[in-house]
């Protein structure tokens, strides 16, 4: 069976067990405490070299970076596909992910957070004026593009759940722990209540993970 190295509460593992999920793909569920730093720790680092999660192990062989885990998994998983069938359909796909993916979460990584609390002195509501400032300019792009596509019915692309959908409603979980306001997003926040009315993205959800609390 696949292993998920990986932490409730991290966008980037969130994701991942969405894609797991609407795949059907049984895992086992190995927790990376990041909230006790156990990801800095020499195992972890023996584990995946950035120190990350999530990392997939598939057969013994490990896979890094939810953006090529969740790809190999379309690819050895066709059903469902989670992109569309035609070349431009995935490429605007892959730009609203890539938006979450490239954009907004690699400034708003902990890291980055404990970086602007230590160096800059921030408190707690400087980081998160500077989480809220990365997610306001990425959420306002997204709703943007999902308002501009027409043919779209209540998922990020037509009518079924694509890795958008799985990064932008992790993403977003994220964001609202953060405290970003989420109220001016109204496609974005129909999307993210589709989404998590389907098991799949409800059984991934962090609260329901067997490292939550604690
Ligand atoms: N680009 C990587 C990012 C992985 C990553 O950094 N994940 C976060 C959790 S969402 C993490 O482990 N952060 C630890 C840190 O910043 O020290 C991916 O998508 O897998």
């Amino acid at each position: 069976m696949m292993k998920l190295y990986n932490f409730h509460a991290s966008s980037t593992s969130y994701r991942t067990r969405i894609v797991l999920n609407l795949k059907g793909l049984e895992y086992e569920y190995i927790s990376i405490r990041l909230d006790r730093g156990e990801h800095l720790g020499f195992s972890y680092g023996e584990i995946n070299p950035m120190r990350g999660v999530p990392t997939l192990e598939v057969d013994g062989v490990r896979l890094y970076q939810s953006p090529a885990i969740i790809e190999y998994l379309e690819e050895l998983y066709p059903d469902p596909p989670l992109l569309p069938q035609d070349a431009l359909g995935r490429a605007q796909v892959r730009a609203l992910a890539s938006i979450v993916g490239s954009d907004m979460h690699p400034v708003n990584n902990l890291r980055i957070r404990n970086f602007v609390r230590d160096t800059y002195k921030q408190d707690a509501d400087g980081v998160a004026a500077w989480i809220g400032l990365w997610n306001q300019a990425g959420f306002s792009a997204i709703e943007t593009m999902l308002r501009a596509d027409k043919y779209r019915k209540g998922f990020c692309y037509s009518d079924a759940p694509t890795i958008a959908d799985a990064y932008l409603v992790a993403h977003a979980f994220s964001a609202v722990r953060f405290k970003t306001d989420m109220s001016p997003y109204t496609e974005i926040n129909a999307v993210i209540a589709n989404c998590n009315a389907l098991k799949p993205f409800a059984d991934a959800h962090p609260s329901k993970q067997p490292d939550a609390g604690g």
